[in-house]
């Protein structure tokens, strides 16, 4: 496989690369009205490995090595934040996204709904990325598109600045990429999928990616083209929806393929700084001939202020204090 294989959002930051910048958004957290944990999973203390224990990843995406890490009890959003709870933070907020205040965002191709007045060109390494004026969390599409009926379909077109806004707001923060991978894995130990090792149970899809040629033509065997409902597959071992496929989910962790290497041991934050941002998970427009990233293990990245068609985010949150956390949940290690 090749060293570098861009496809998972358009390639390239949106207007500049921002430096390290740990800022967050000045809006309100949740404070005294307390910290909604509904749709939150607990996900047990315990160890495991991580990374690429078959050897699918690209070299230059850096699923390796498998390494051991130790993860402390934390909670994770059984599902991606969906447009219904986004727009209640807007709502609440007036918080304006990265791709409402630049008035662009990437749509996929097959998907613009748009004038051709608005279709503002291709993304030269991913043509496939079409940058669509007025694309935006409400417009997923383009213009032409709406939120009708997909109020349980995730948020997407947000970036990683307004992912962390919102789960300020909630009382919430993004995962770390190793609580990402431990959480996907949903108990099971070395295995590709959060369900197990085979993507088909029969002729049933567990996934919502591409199928058909991409990027020409998405047939949509699994029933969806875009995205799907949140809660349209079955849920990993730990209650956790879709860790894989549909969208992109951000991490905290800025993004270096050699970070596993010298990754901490217990509760690794990833490294001080850097320039990209951690996404996981893969999307809808994953596809077995491309773009592999649909498994627990696989990574990628895009500049803090990118925003797509494809990506989104799920909140994690601290364990409470007077949640017993002392039950640790040790599993064998096949790698
Ligand atoms: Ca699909």
């Amino acid at each position: 496989m090749s060293d570098q294989r861009p496809c998972c959002v358009p390639a390239g930051p949106r207007s500049s690369a921002r430096a390290a910048d740990d800022t967050t958004t000045d809006l309100p957290a949740a404070g005294s009205r307390g910290v909604d944990r509904t749709g939150l999973a607990a996900i047990p203390a315990g160890r495991t490995a991580l990374g690429d224990h078959f050897g699918d990843g690209y070299a230059g995406d850096g699923e390796g090595p498998v390494h051991e890490v130790e993860v402390s009890a934390f909670q994770l959003g059984t599902t991606t934040v969906t447009n219904r709870a986004f727009a209640a933070f807007v709502d609440a907020t007036g918080h304006r996204t990265t791709a409402e205040a630049e008035g662009y965002s990437a749509v996929f191709h097959t998907d613009v709904a748009a004038v051709v007045a608005d279709v503002l060109g291709h993304s030269p390494a991913t043509p496939w990325w079409i940058g669509v004026r007025g694309a935006d969390w409400r417009h997923p599409e383009g213009p032409r598109s709406d939120l009708g009926g997909r109020d349980e379909h995730p948020v997407v077109h947000v970036s990683h600045d307004d992912a962390r806004a919102f789960a300020r707001w909630a009382g919430r923060r993004l995962p770390t990429e190793a609580e990402w991978e431990y959480a996907a894995r949903g108990g099971l130990s070395g295995r590709r999928y959060p369900w197990g090792d085979d993507l088909m149970d029969g002729d049933r899809w567990q996934v919502n990616i591409f199928q058909g040629s991409f990027p020409a033509a998405n047939t949509a065997e699994d029933g969806w083209t875009t995205t799907a409902p949140v809660t349209a597959y079955s849920p990993n071992g730990y209650g956790l929806h879709q860790m894989v496929g549909n969208v992109w989910e951000w991490c905290s962790d800025w993004f270096d393929p050699t970070a596993y290497a010298a990754r901490a041991r217990r509760d690794p934050r990833g490294p001080a700084s850097g320039t990209v941002r951690v996404m996981r998970g893969g999307s809808f427009l994953c596809h077995d001939s491309y773009c592999n990233r649909y498994r627990v293990a696989a990574r990628s990245a895009a500049p803090p202020d990118s925003s797509a068609s494809n990506l989104g985010f799920r909140c994690a949150a601290d364990t409470p204090i007077d949640t017993p956390t002392d039950v640790p949940v040790t599993k064998e290690i096949d790698a």
